[in-house]
């Protein structure tokens, strides 16, 4: 018999590498959620950094538009664009893929939480006095998102006063509570950590859900209430040592199962804010009465208000009796709380960051202006009669703006696009752009902060080789800048526990 001519077994190699492939790539998406999504998105598509991918997370995402996300990635969020690595083919494999229901859902229920909550501090047995000096009203939580830690900075000095590890990916802004004793962490996969400031130390932990979205701490500080995305629930923790109390099952009046958007606490209220993401409902629930006397868990009911649309993004008045709230790709509405009545309608296009927005006091009107994740604008609205008055064109779409109560200036970032190295300073009066900073030319600069007394705007260099850097809030010169590893957001305590108007509640 005649052996196989040399080029015969090359061209059969081609074949099979070919067939291999096309294997991979048409016949097998699971491979490729393997190579391209499960590091993001959880090998389970259970969610991580990015959402989970499974058909109960996606009632609202029709097929086209996951196609269009895969190809060309989605803003505001850190889903990059495939289209230049996958084939339509392919991209249209990953998108069957993601909507095909997986074999089991994991339950995640009071025994999962259980098993999954270390305390090794548990509540009163450290010492109450600090283990430092500093003023402990004007610190900062820097999370620094780049190796997963936080820092704790002192806020007069602008020295760290130390550097701990979190859990993965931690989002959204830790809450103070305690008068500052306590700080409370979310990372996406779930992980509620409790952090003793006085001891510098971790206290307790819980995995509260699977992908989660943020947390919300009574003023009281009696409870943490938990928002997931998956399960589909809110959890009541009892804040001492973060013990599962209650599951809250999210889903509409018509039952529709809903993941929830977010969670926030409104102490005049003494209640609990939450919008559901796949039903147009928001919900209070209260944990005190109108004295102040605490309602025991098992006697906490949900109060529905049927709205007009889900709610991806809201916004809290400083009093807590209204609500302003956004639909990605709808107009946003604004909701009376104690009516439940929805009172206005505002043309707001784009995507305006209502979650990041910030209000103050311009001439005898309170104005509120929000950033915009799409359009290259900041719109000021009169809260008296919820019209635009203003749309301030930026050099490109902007995440997040912070003011103080003492500061004359509000500032944005421009997150998107080819400017996202500047910051910019508004008037709050004039309403017109003063100055525009570029704090590290080519690297992303965002989410400011200010000290307790608005004396200094803390600006973030988003980048594994950056920075914090401390500017004179008044004169806008540089005074100080800190390395940090991406530190994404700063929380100062003071600002935080007196709900001042210029930051994030
Ligand atoms: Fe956030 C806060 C939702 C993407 C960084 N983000 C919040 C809050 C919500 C929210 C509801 C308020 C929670 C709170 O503080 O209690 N974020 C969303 C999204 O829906 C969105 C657009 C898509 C998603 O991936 O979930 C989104 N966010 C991002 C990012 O890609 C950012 C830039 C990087 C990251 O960490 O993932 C990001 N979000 C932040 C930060 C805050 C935040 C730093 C806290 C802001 C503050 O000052 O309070």
């Amino acid at each position: 018999m005649n052996s196989p001519k040399p080029h015969a077994i090359l061209r059969a190699a081609l074949v099979l590498v070919a067939l291999t492939w096309a294997g991979t790539t048409l016949a097998d998406p699971a491979a490729l959620y393997r190579q391209h999504c499960a590091r993001c998105h959880h090998p389970d598509r259970l969610g991580a950094i990015g959402p989970a991918l499974i058909p109960q997370n996606l009632h609202r995402l029709r097929k086209k538009k996951a196609i269009q996300v895969i190809t060309h990635g989605r803003p505001a969020t850190q889903m990059p664009p495939f289209g230049d690595k996958l084939t339509p083919e392919q991209i249209a494999g990953l998108a069957d893929y993601i909507y095909t229901p997986l074999k089991s859902v994991p339950t995640w229920g009071m025994k999962e939480m259980q098993a999954n909550h270390p305390v090794p501090h548990p509540h009163g047995t450290l010492p109450d006095k600090p283990k430092f000096q500093a003023d402990l009203d004007n610190l900062f939580v820097v999370v620094e998102l780049g190796d997963h830690h936080f820092t704790l900075l002192d806020g007069d000095t602008f020295e760290p006063i130390g550097r701990f590890p979190t859990r993965f990916a931690v989002h959204g802004g830790p809450k103070w509570a305690e008068g500052g004793r306590y700080v409370y962490f979310l990372s996406r996969d779930g992980w509620v950590s409790k952090f003793d400031v006085y001891n510098l130390t971790w206290v307790a932990e819980i995995r509260a859900g699977i992908n989660a979205r943020n947390l919300a701490v009574s003023d009281d500080g009696r409870w943490v209430m938990v928002a997931n995305y998956l399960p589909h629930d809110l959890v009541l923790l009892d804040a001492r040592n973060l013990d599962p109390v209650r599951i809250f099952p999210a889903a509409g009046k018509d039952g529709t199962s809903s993941r929830v958007s977010a969670v926030y606490a409104a102490p005049p209220r003494h209640s609990f804010i939450a919008a559901l993401k796949d039903s147009p409902e928001l919900w209070e629930i209260r944990y005190a009465d109108d004295q102040g006397r605490p309602v025991p868990a098992d006697q906490m009911t949900v109060r529905r208000l049927h709205l007009k649309g889900v709610l991806d993004d809201f916004f809290l008045t400083q009093d807590y009796r209204t609500i302003l709230g956004s639909t990605r790709g709808g107009g946003a509405q604004v909701i009376d709380l104690d009516s439940g009545r929805d009172i206005a309608r505002l043309d707001l296009p784009g995507l305006p960051h209502l979650s990041s927005a910030i209000t103050w006091q311009r001439g005898d009107t309170r104005v509120l202006a929000t950033p915009n994740i799409r359009k290259p604008e900041v719109a000021v609205i009169d809260t008296a009669t919820w019209k635009v008055i203003k749309r301030i064109p930026t050099p490109g779409p902007g995440f997040f703006m912070r003011s103080h109560e003492k500061s004359p200036y509000a500032w944005t970032d421009v997150f998107f696009g080819p400017h996202r190295d500047l910051m910019l300073v508004i008037d709050k009066q004039s309403l017109e752009i003063v100055k525009t900073l570029r704090p590290a030319p080519g690297k992303t600069s965002a989410h400011v902060e200010f000290t307790r007394d608005g004396r200094y705007a803390l600006v973030s260099i988003w980048d594994m080789d950056g920075a914090i850097v401390v500017y004179n809030a008044r004169t806008l010169k540089e005074v100080k800048r800190i390395p940090m590893k991406k530190p994404s957001g700063k929380y100062n305590v003071h600002n935080k526990l007196t709900r001042s108007e210029g930051t994030s509640h």
